[in-house]
């Protein structure tokens, strides 16, 4: 084990960047998916506003972060200021909107830990999921999108993640493995420590972008277009940082002492963030900090065993990028 530490890439990995990049190229969604999307949610907002005037709909999450393959479903946020809201009440009454307009699987959760209503679009094939006044995912989503901006490589290689991760079976919260969201916050901290570095660190430069949302100050740095060639130092291709991403998460990360962190662009100690006793049922056993909410860490829903899951996956992974003759197809492969 310790001498994989210390491993070496394999000598032809650069070629193995065109063909990851034709598998990058297939998952993007194509602009007419994009324009159905907004189609969707315009006429949803028109619905929504003759019940609440002034009422608006925001795309979050992967639809609108950039980091959304092709044919996924879309992340609604309805923003609506009334007093005393009654979160339950005004789910249950939009799902009955919805559903009084010919959508189809309306669905109100309204016990989830976050209540949403499910709906699917018979015309275009849509299905979404609308959250009320979640404004802190519509901040993360433009954090995410922002460092999308400044260097291709970060959305290939979020995207070659995400689709191994899918399917090898490794993003599913609700079976204890991570979400898209941290496993974009991977790459991002993965990105931030390359020497020379490929993402600098946006909430640690002066910021020109500044909400409050709760009591959470959200302030970064967001004029990415003069950062357009902040990682052209680096050379290193989508190929090997594949390869570099697997090796760290299988054989270099300390997964007893460190905490990732997009926040700082470095790492910090579960002591400092007192991450090292399980408390309730946060386990703390792979950490990664929310770059907003920093008491979250979004490894907690990973348990003892789903640790063990994880951590294979990730050898099987670097193994393959290290030894497979056809790693593009190998890495992909279904569980
Ligand atoms: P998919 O393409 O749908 O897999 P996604 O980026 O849309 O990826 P999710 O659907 O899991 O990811 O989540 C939607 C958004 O909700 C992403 C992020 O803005 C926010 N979000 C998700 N999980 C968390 C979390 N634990 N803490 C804060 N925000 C979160
Ligand atoms: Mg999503």
């Amino acid at each position: 084990q310790r001498m994989r530490n210390y491993r070496e890439c394999r000598s032809d990995i650069d070629r193995l960047s065109t063909p990851f990049l034709e598998i990058y190229e297939s998952l993007v969604p194509p602009e007419e998916e994009k324009a159905k999307q907004r189609h969707l949610i315009a006429s949803l907002e028109k619905l929504v506003v003759k019940e609440w005037p002034g009422a608006q709909l925001y795309l979050y999450g992967s639809c609108a972060n950039s980091f959304g393959v092709s044919k996924s479903d879309i992340d609604v946020c309805l923003a609506i200021e009334e007093p005393d809201i009654n979160k339950t009440e005004l789910i249950k009454k939009l799902a009955e909107i919805f559903e009084s307009d010919n959508l189809e699987n309306v669905k109100a959760l309204t016990r989830a830990r976050v209540p949403i209503v499910k709906l699917m679009d018979p015309e275009s094939g849509i299905s979404c999921d609308i959250c009320i006044n979640n404004v802190l995912a519509v901040v993360n989503t433009k954090l995410l999108r922002d460092y999308a901006q400044i260097d291709n490589r970060l959305r290939q290689l979020a995207f070659l993640v995400k689709h191994w991760a899918k399917s090898r079976g490794v993003n599913e919260t609700y079976r204890g493995t991570l979400s898209s969201y941290a496993y974009v916050l991977m790459c991002i901290h993965f990105l931030q420590r390359r020497r020379p570095a490929i993402l600098p660190c946006l909430q640690e430069m002066e910021p020109t972008y500044i909400v409050n949302v709760d009591d959470i100050q959200c302030a970064f740095f967001d004029k990415v277009e003069n950062l357009r060639d902040f990682g052209a130092g680096n050379k290193e291709s989508i190929a090997y940082l594949m390869w570099a991403f697997f090796d760290y998460w299988a054989h270099r990360h300390d997964y007893a002492n460190a905490v990732i962190s997009v926040r700082t662009g470095g790492f910090i100690s579960k002591r400092a963030k007192d991450w090292t006793r399980r408390i309730g049922n946060d386990r703390h056993l792979i950490c990664i900090e929310d770059p907003f909410e920093t008491s979250h860490d979004l490894g907690r829903i990973v348990d003892k065993f789903t640790i063990k899951t994880l951590r294979e996956e990730f050898e099987r992974a670097a193994d393959i990028m290290q030894y497979d003759p056809d790693p593009c197809v190998t890495l992909f492969e279904p569980y």
